[in-house]
């Protein structure tokens, strides 16, 4: 269908470019925003000139128009055991709001593998690492901003090299102790989303349940192909996928998204939904650049509900 769209890209992208930040970049990518105090935050992943990334902040009243904050908001750390787990540099981060507090979650990278670090943060100005909550060969974590039946959730995405990587779930009472983990969502064998899927932006709530944005890769002769997808779970059982959207939703279309240090990528790391029944979603282009746009949230649930494909396609069809 010519000019089809779910969401609809800001006339501005790339919001953010290595260029608008105030300490040397080669990239600006991979952010996650949040609303605080009326106002937009986004961490972002930023690789230093030598490869490996730091955190930086961005602030904005609209959404669309960031400032950077002129120092990185989180580099690896200096002693104790994150410095021994994110000596190769921290990424990717998330940020999700419960009871208040802020909590982020990244990737920790070392000589001994990716794991995934839990920072909170009350006022973005400072930072508190709480623990590293998996073991090696995690990324992409998101958590529900919801407790269910007192417990805390969260989308996990293990490696393994039996089956392609896909999005699991986990439980805990206290954010640092999970368990209780299973397999909900595997990518679909000649699909999209076929090498490999994983957790993208913080779910959010609609009125027909939990929204959750995640990725999917193809690959390709040329290489891997990053698109976006939705998957809609149940208002209050997160574990039971009500539908998952048989297209992508955004796929690299823009220059900056078809060309940069890893090319055709988006990958989102945020959505921020919105009283008037939009949703702001950012996501990174090409690894190099940040990029937003906006979609109707009914029209997000509706094609996870009216155009679905199994959840997970081997055991279900
Ligand atoms: C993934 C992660 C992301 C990155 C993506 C595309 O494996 O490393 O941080 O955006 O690849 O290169």
């Amino acid at each position: 269908m010519v000019g089809y769209r779910l969401v609809h890209r800001h006339e501005h992208n790339p919001i953010l470019t290595p260029d608008n930040v105030p300490f040397p970049v080669a990239t600006v990518h991979n952010g996650a925003v949040t609303r605080y105090n009326d106002r937009y935050v986004m961490l972002f992943r930023a690789h230093l000139r030598n490869g490996r990334s730091v955190i930086g902040m961005a602030e904005s009243g609209d959404g669309f128009r960031f400032t950077v904050r002129p120092d990185p908001w989180l580099t690896p750390a200096a002693d104790g055991v994150f410095a021994e787990y994110e000596a190769f540099g921290v990424e990717d981060p998330r940020i999700c709001r419960i009871d208040g507090i802020y909590y982020i979650t990244y990737s920790a990278y070392s000589t001994h593998g990716v794991r995934i670090a839990l920072a909170r943060t009350e006022d973005f100005q400072q930072v508190e690492r709480i623990a590293l909550i998996t073991q090696a060969d995690h990324r992409n974590i998101v958590l529900f901003p919801q407790r269910f039946n007192g417990r805390y959730a969260r989308l996990d995405r293990p490696h393994t090299g039996i089956n392609p990587w896909s999005i699991w779930i986990s439980y805990s009472s206290d954010l640092i102790r999970w368990g209780e983990s299973r397999r909900l969502m595997a990518p679909m064998p000649y699909h999209w989303d076929e090498l490999k899927i994983g957790p993208g932006a913080t779910p959010f709530a609609t009125g027909r349940g939990w929204l959750h944005i995640f990725h999917g890769v193809f690959q390709t002769m040329n290489g891997a192909v990053y698109r976006l997808g939705a998957a809609l779970h149940a208002p209050d059982d997160p574990a039971k996928i009500v539908a998952v959207a048989d297209e992508w939703i955004i796929e690299p279309e823009s220059p900056w998204e078809r060309s940069g240090y890893v090319p055709n990528v988006v990958f989102c790391c945020g959505a921020v939904p919105e009283a008037d029944g939009t949703v702001k979603i950012y996501w990174g282009g090409a690894d190099t650049v940040m990029c937003a746009g906006t979609a109707y949230i009914n029209e997000l649930v509706d094609v996870c509900l009216q155009r679905p494909r199994p959840a997970l396609p081997g055991s279900v069809g």
